[in-house]
């Protein structure tokens, strides 16, 4: 059944009024999305010019940013490309991963809950 247009509706929930004016509380119906982080991998082979361009492309870091990412990631062994919802996190991992596959770099990617 089609619903009044004349009648807003309460997209937060966050109490009004009822059809007879009366105020009742609704619980907020939005939820925060999980996020996720996407950590990057050092290894012995991968050219470090690689990584930055890994990181400029599809991270959308400026190259200082990408270069201090790199260094990090070169020094302590991994580091942290950026947070992101499960999907998009996973869509980057996957194009860091072929990317790599294709230029055969054994550069990895993981992601992790934030
Ligand atoms: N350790 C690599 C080298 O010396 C560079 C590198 C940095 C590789 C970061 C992977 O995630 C990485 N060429």
């Amino acid at each position: 059944m089609r619903r009044d247009d004349d009648e807003p509706r309460n997209p937060g929930g966050d109490g009004a009024d009822n059809d007879q004016g009366v105020a009742v509380k609704s619980r907020s119906k939005t939820k925060k999305p999980s996020m996720y982080r996407v950590l990057m991998l050092n290894d012995d082979y991968t050219p470090m010019e690689f990584v930055i361009h890994v990181l400029e492309n599809f991270f959308n870091k400026s190259h200082d940013e990408a270069t201090q990412v790199m260094l990090h990631v070169h020094q302590k062994g991994v580091g942290v490309c950026g947070v992101y919802t499960y999907e998009i996190a996973e869509t980057k991992v996957n194009q860091t991963m072929d990317l790599a596959q294709q230029n055969q770099h054994p550069l990895q990617c993981t992601i992790e809950k934030d």
